[in-house]
């Protein structure tokens, strides 16, 4: 029967399919034999042993690179010296990942904090904040800088301020590295000025995507732009910048479009622009692992559904076709039946990790053993393995993944099966990668032969994880269930959700926030972070009475002229204020469970309102990542600039990324430029044009801009009074057509007011810079930065350090 079903496949498919099979049942009957055998439990001082030998190597190797690497950004071990970027001979693409910018010390400070090492946290943040800079014309990797540096950055400003306020240290610290984390983001941002929205792979540090070198750039790897959510989400909310989280989400977004619709499987590689397939392989390893991994903690972090919805339906699609048994074997994403690769590679054993906090705990348990399995027989999991568990690529560069999986799966089932898995893997460090310059990489499992690299992860990662699994929860200096590890395992605190951006006034009172949450189930208590997320929904849906049948009004559908819907809303427990000028039609909602006429409706209404705040969110942030600014300098010498926003227009030529158009002001004459021509037509020519609103259509003013040869046209409102401040900025609609080349944007009185009085205020011509309003922050920080720098060349070192 068995030979029957197989020989409607291809020779070769059939081939592996068999091979598939037989392995699955070997790998069978090893698990059976290993689950039957009795674990040896460990003895509490064992584990005590263990986890002061983990700290050991972790000084062994800290150590090793502050002496002989630091500031380079990794060391060689064998050579004991640093690698620098640009001075050791090159690697090729692996040295994308280095930017001249202490990588090392920067991916380990959360780690000295586990450690519950404070003192050498305090001088390593100390040594980052006088040393580390950006500004280099390198070009690094956007998603290894984003996960090994920005991530770094922000878990090390989380626990200084942890640490401020716990353990009474550290007064000095005024979330340095927390600006410094935005000044990297502003320089991987370029990256993102895609058609599609998905980051180009590499960036300039300091020339964007301006680099020659760059120019061809098209090609990245689905992990590469699906792996910086985490990470620029808490860059947003922490420093209250929304461009970050807006640029990341949208990516992410795009990613999602990409799916294959049929199988809901993804590729490995895709061109940035077309947002075309390069490589159609799906599996859980190279080149998507984390992909997969940030939709779920996406999820964990920000509590947006969306996220898990998108987790499920992949997570399910790879259960379906790339999971045979315990193995994981790449497919086709179009072709899902088809297997395209005999081997598996060694990034795939982070996935029972992910399994373990999706809750899947069973295959999990499976798949790592069959890796446990692999590594006994090679020493080391080798970079790629074959099904029969042959070596594909002999390399190991003491990768964290499957520790990092025995970690979770030790926390999930308390089996010390895993205390001896881990005990393993470490002994096994120590004996086969230790050098007296901290740890080499295995060049190749079969014969041991080392390499002259020690990559950041080590010490971020491998034997973090491997602390971790030796020390008790509750011995640790901070409890870790309340926060997410990145990829990296760098520290994100589940309260990071609760962090609003302050420009957004739609807020309930606090008061009736926390009631109304106590009372709802779920409980948004549970649901949504402060302690733990349970991340089994089924665990939260089970335990609640039913929702009623009925259709609830969404805030989507919600129209505030609609008065059955305006009933709905207050049956829901839900008032409506006017705030402000009442023209403006601005509305703040209270929710109050009380009000609601039934605790169902009650339920309804709190999650109406939990869908209003992510509109007005999404409103908001949105409008931000559009808005346009007028700029002029304030001096002479074109030091300092002042930029004031303007809106943009659907008909115009985006400015993208650092484009701007540079002009002196000149008023049409007739100011509302709608007539055939203007009388200072001539003059027009190469000027930034300012037409005012009225008479004619936004599109028409453009038109005759541009017929006059200006280079830019500033549409001012007519309405005396009104304000970007103060009522929401909007984007001036076109009529189909897109004739217009130019640029085109929207000031509202007050600002533009503010741009006619320097006008006046001058003797000269007023030049102005139109372009994106990020930009212009981009530009401006960057300036501040070499000012920064220069200005520290002529201080005197931190005598402290
Ligand atoms: C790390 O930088 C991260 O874990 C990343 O997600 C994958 N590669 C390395 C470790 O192998």
């Amino acid at each position: 029967m068995l030979t029957d079903s197989i020989s409607s496949f291809a020779p070769c498919q059939r081939l592996v399919l068999t091979f598939v099979l037989a392995m699955c049942i070997l790998v069978a009957c090893v698990l059976s034999t290993e689950t039957t055998m009795p674990t040896q439990n460990m003895s509490n001082k064992e584990r005590a042993e263990l986890r002061e030998e983990a700290r050991e190597m972790f000084y062994h190797a800290y150590h090793a690179y502050m002496e002989n690497a630091y500031p380079a950004d990794e060391l060689m071990p064998l050579s004991c010296k640093g690698r620098y970027r640009g001075v050791t001979p090159s690697r090729g693409d692996m040295d994308d990942i280095l930017g001249n910018f202490s990588m090392t010390l920067v991916d380990t400070l959360d780690t000295l904090v586990l450690l519950g090492d404070f003192t050498e946290f305090e001088h390593a943040v100390k040594l980052v904040i006088r040393d580390v800079q950006f500004d280099s014309d390198i070009i690094v990797s956007v998603f290894e800088t984003n996960i090994r540096m920005v991530g770094g950055l922000l878990s090390a400003h989380i626990l200084a301020e942890y640490l401020q306020k716990h353990a009474d240290t550290m007064h000095w610290y005024k979330g340095e590295l927390l600006e410094m984390s935005r000044e990297l983001g502003y320089r991987l941002l370029p990256a993102f000025n895609t058609s599609t929205g998905i980051p180009h792979a590499r960036v300039n540090l300091r020339l964007g995507m301006k680099d020659p070198q760059l120019k061809k750039s098209r090609e990245t790897c689905t992990a590469c732009a699906g792996t910086i959510l985490l990470e620029f989400a808490a860059l947003s909310r922490l420093t209250g910048d929304p461009i970050f989280e807006v640029r990341a989400h949208a990516a992410m977004d795009a990613l999602w479009k990409l799916r294959h619709r049929g199988s809901d499987l993804m590729g490995t590689v895709l061109n940035v622009h077309s947002g075309d397939w390069v490589r159609r392989d799906s599996g859980v390893g190279a080149g998507i692992d984390s992909y997969y991994e940030y939709l779920f903690k996406s999820y964990v972090l920000l509590g947006d559904d969306k996220y898990l919805a998108r987790f499920n339906r992949h997570y399910n699609a790879v259960m379906k076709y790339v999971s045979e048994g315990p193995m994981l074997l790449d497919v086709l994403m179009h072709r899902p039946h088809a297997k395209s690769k005999n081997f598996m590679d060694s990034l795939l054993a982070f996935w029972p990790g992910l399994q373990v906090l999706s809750g899947d705990l069973k295959p999990a348990v499976q798949t790592h053993e069959m890796l446990y399995q692999v590594m006994q027989m090679h020493t080391f999991i080798p970079e790629a393995f074959t099904v029969d568990f042959q070596i594909h690529w002999g390399q190991h560069p003491l990768r964290p993944e499957f520790i990092e999986s025995t970690y979770f799966l030790y926390r999930a089932t308390g089996d010390h099966h895993y205390l001896q898995v881990g005990k393993r893997a470490l002994k096994t460090l120590q004996q086969h990668a230790k050098v007296s310059c901290g740890y080499a990489a295995v060049n190749d499992v079969r014969t041991g032969k080392h390499e002259d690299r020690m990559d950041s992860f080590v010490l971020s990662e491998t034997i973090k994880y491997l602390f971790l699994l030796f020390s008790d929860p509750q011995d640790l200096i901070i409890n870790v269930d309340e926060f997410v590890f990145t990829t990296e395992a760098h520290l994100l605190p589940l309260s990071i959700a609760q962090l609003g951006n302050a420009t957004f006034s739609f807020r309930q009172s606090d008061e009736h926030n926390v009631l109304d949450f106590m009372r709802t189930c779920p409980s948004s208590n549970k649901l949504f972070p402060e302690k733990v997320r349970k991340p089994l929904r089924n665990f939260i849906t089970g335990s609640c009475p039913r929702a009623t049948a009925g259709k609830r009004l969404s805030a989507l559908d919600f129209q505030a002229s609609n008065a059955d819907h305006l009933r709905a809303v207050y049956d829901m427990g839900i008032t409506m204020v006017s705030v402000g000028d009442r023209s403006q039609g601005k509305v703040r909602l209270f929710h109050s469970f009380y009000n609601a006429k039934s605790h169902e409706e009650g339920e309804m209404g709190l999650q109406f309102m939990q869908e209003m705040l992510e509109l007005t969110k999404m409103q908001s942030i949105n409008q931000l990542a559009q808005l346009q600014a007028v700029a002029y300098a304030t001096d002479e010498k074109a030091q300092d600039w002042i930029a004031l926003m303007a809106g943009p227009s659907h008909f115009s030529p985006e400015l993208i990324g650092d484009q701007f158009v540079q002009g002196d002001v000149l008023l049409a004459n007739p100011l509302r430029a709608c007539d055939e021509s203007l009388e200072n037509a001539e003059e027009a020519r190469g000027k930034v044009l300012v037409a005012e609103r009225g008479d004619c259509t936004f599109v028409s003013k453009a038109r005759l801009a541009q017929k006059v040869g200006a280079a830019a046209l500033i549409v001012c409102d007519n309405v005396p009074g009104s304000s970007g401040e103060t009522q929401p900025m909007f984007a001036m609609s076109g009529d189909g057509k897109d004739d217009v080349l130019i640029p085109v944007v929207f000031m509202y009185s007050v600002e533009f007011g503010k741009l006619s009085a320097v006008m006046e205020r001058r003797k000269l011509p007023l030049r102005v810079r139109v372009m994106q309003m990020v930009e212009f922050k981009r530009w401006q920080l960057a300036k501040a930065q070499r000012q920064n720098q220069t200005a520290a060349v002529t201080q005197k070192p931190d005598k402290e350090l």
